[in-house]
């Protein structure tokens, strides 16, 4: 039994930064997302009963690393009982560095095992299986923008808008291509533990979620810009709070952040906002690309320059 499914990364507006509850994965505060149109990850699943174990590649090349959470996720959507998989991932832009490369990676794996086992376990479902393996996750089982919000033992997601609806853009500025010095899920436990923010960080969510939630709604950038900003800044004000310190930016990183606020100056309608990474998200209105392209282009410490609009859910494109 097979099938492939796609999903495109999502960059959070509104962060999620903390886990109550690490058994179950289930984060501290609720977030919201813009799910991408232009990376992608492809996914193949295929069950295989002469294997002993599960088989990951990733851009044709075996992925023994990221195996274990893979198989994981897979028992958590078939049971341990099930059958061996082969698990072929192909992933159009850099992996575990802040571009949210396990978003659209767990997305993709429990749609294309849903469609391959033939379980029809339903979006809501899926999304708890997605958010169990990764948080952020299952943010890209929905298109445009999208809200993940906290149920008592659980997760569920909501469009807020269609991609179609409000078809801003995103300029991703690669200060950086290796990968990240901890990962989000161990940097999450040492700021819950250690950073004199954290509380402030979790009481706080809830206004600049309503605060983003409105301004999508209303299609008010600058009001979404002003709010995601405070809410990225904060994020990582916790992070440099915490010990030992979580520091992801790099003099690169700083630079973009410059290069936006003079591109702001100059009544460009463009805002930053940055992840577990040192990469700069700048997300602007589709008139405003090709400037912002530039500028982030010919900022010091500028390796690569990636450019997306906003795109759907993950989806099963093909089930045998
Ligand atoms: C987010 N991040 O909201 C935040 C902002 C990074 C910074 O979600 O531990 O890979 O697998 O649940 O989803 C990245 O963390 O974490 C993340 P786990 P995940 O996009």
């Amino acid at each position: 039994m097979r099938a492939t499914a796609i999903a495109q990364p999502n960059i959070a507006l509104i962060k999620y930064w903390g886990k109550r509850d690490t058994n179950l994965n289930l984060p501290a505060v609720g977030s919201i997302s813009i799910t991408l149109s232009d990376l992608v990850t492809r996914m193949s699943v295929e069950t295989d009963t002469s294997l002993a174990d599960d088989v990951l590649r990733v851009n044709g090349h075996e992925a023994q690393q990221m195996l274990p959470r893979i198989s994981h996720c897979l028992d958590s959507i078939a049971g341990s009982e099930r059958p061996k998989f082969r698990i072929d991932s192909d992933c159009n832009f850099p992996i575990a560095a802040g571009l949210a490369s396990s978003a659209s990676s767990f997305a993709a794996l429990v749609v294309a095992a849903d469609a391959a086992l033939e379980l029809r376990l339903g979006r809501a479902a899926l999304v708890s299986l997605a958010g169990r393996a990764s948080g952020s996750a299952a943010r890209s089982l929905m298109g445009g923008y999208v809200e993940l919000m906290n149920l008592d033992d659980d997760i569920a997601v909501n469009q807020l808008l269609g991609p179609e609806d409000w078809p801003l853009a995103v300029v991703v500025a690669i200060t950086a291509a290796g990968p990240k010095p901890i990962g989000s899920g161990s940097a999450m436990e040492i700021s819950r533990k250690t950073s004199p923010f954290f509380d402030r960080w979790i009481e706080q969510q809830a206004a600049d979620l309503d605060a983003a939630r409105s301004a999508v709604t209303g299609r008010d950038f600058a009001k979404l810009g002003a709010v995601a900003e405070h809410n990225c800044l904060k994020m990582h004000s916790v992070m440099w709070g915490s010990r030992p310190p979580i520091v992801y930016w790099n003099s690169g990183t700083l630079a973009c952040m410059e290069t936006i606020r003079e591109l702001q100056a100059g009544g460009n309608a463009v805002f930053f906002t940055i992840d577990a990474g040192p990469q700069v998200k700048a997300v602007c209105l589709p008139g405003d690309v090709a400037r912002v392209r530039q500028a982030l282009a010919a900022t010091p410490g500028v390796s690569d320059i990636l450019v997306s609009g906003l795109g759907d859910g993950a989806r099963a494109v093909t089930a045998t």
